[in-house]
């Protein structure tokens, strides 16, 4: 079974997100399969080292073995979903995001 932070989708509590603010989100691959995470809803503007060069993206591809982190701001409101996109993983990682 695929996780996020070895809790399956079943056993997770929702993320929390305040409307309005800027948060980061840090992924560490430890497995040996790419992971393209996508959140709805929000942009996850990249952090890449370079502040002049931040990609936009909705989905973001945590490669094996690396460390990536993005951030996001919570602008829209509601329950969003936030998922590796390979669907054999989707049962696991998988998180419901509710931005109130
Ligand atoms: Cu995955």
């Amino acid at each position: 079974m695929w996780s996020i932070n070895g809790v399956k989708y079943a056993d997770a509590e929702p993320l929390q997100f305040k409307y309005g603010e800027r948060l980061r989100i840090t992924f560490v691959n430890d497995t040996m399969m790419n992971h393209p995470m996508h959140l709805h809803g929000m942009w996850s503007d990249l952090e890449t080292g370079d502040p002049h060069s931040i990609p936009r993206k909705h989905t973001v591809i945590v490669q094996p073995g690396s460390k990536i982190s993005y951030l996001v701001t919570a602008d829209a409101m509601g329950n969003w979903a936030f998922h590796c996109h390979l669907l054999y993983h989707m049962l696991g990682m998988f998180r419901k995001v509710v931005v109130s």
